[in-house]
């Protein structure tokens, strides 16, 4: 199969479908729905509920292509022995990791509010990785699985983008992949800070990725 190009910013992305994986981070009802860690954190979740439709669209053709699929949660033991003091511990939330709220304990593996979306849920096949920290190869095992696959390229889609997206894009960057952000695949809380980081991402010649509208993946796909 040969390799696919889009048009991307700074400059155009080329990858092989055969060893890229599409990321979809964190699209769990903990972060999209009221009552889990995003709002106990005083966020306005409604935000992040606006790019589930582009995010749906491009797992649909992403599917559809035969291209790998990878899930992360943000998800901690149930004794919370993965969940440092520092993090269970940091800012003045109404609830912390570990409490029961609404949707079961808040960042919990297995409780409801850990959930992916049903609109985005993983199917047979695909990767599904629970990482108890912001990004998504601390702690996991993950570069392993991708480097047994082959796996080179990523496209990356899901929530939030200035924290485990970007936090996961620079690890990836660390390790050799090469990392294209689906612009409005991905949101924050705070929008200014989306902005910043999709600048970030991909200034100086792409330091750390590249970042593209969903509708360029879409037409390459197709
Ligand atoms: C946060 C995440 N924002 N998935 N987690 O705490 O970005």
């Amino acid at each position: 199969m040969s390799p696919i190009t889009l048009h991307a910013n700074p400059f155009a992305y080329r990858f092989a479908l055969a060893h890229t994986a599409l990321v979809i981070i964190d699209m769990q009802r903990d972060f999209i729905e009221p009552g889990g860690f995003g709002e106990t954190l005083g966020n306005n979740v409604s935000l992040l509920e606006a790019i589930v439709p582009a995010c749906q669209a491009v797992l649909a053709a992403w599917r559809a292509a035969g291209g790998l699929v990878l899930h992360t949660r943000e998800s901690h033991r149930p004794d919370l022995s993965d969940c440092p003091p520092a993090k269970r511990l940091r800012g003045n939330p109404q609830l912390r990791i570990g409490d029961a709220g609404p949707m079961g304990r808040i960042l919990v593996a297995g409780e409801p509010g850990n959930q992916i979306i049903p609109a985005l849920a993983p199917v047979a096949g695909e990767i599904v990785v629970d990482k108890p920290g912001k990004g998504m190869f601390y702690a996991t095992g993950l570069h392993e699985t991708l480097q047994a696959r082959g796996i080179t390229h990523l496209v990356f889609m899901g929530v939030t983008t200035e924290v485990c997206v970007q936090t996961s894009m620079r690890e990836a960057n660390d390790r050799g992949y090469d990392s294209l952000l689906l612009e409005d695949c991905t949101e924050s809380y705070f929008p200014h800070f989306k902005a910043a980081a999709l600048e970030m991402l991909r200034a100086q010649g792409a330091i750390v990725g590249w970042t593209a509208p969903s509708a360029a993946l879409l037409s390459a796909l197709a």
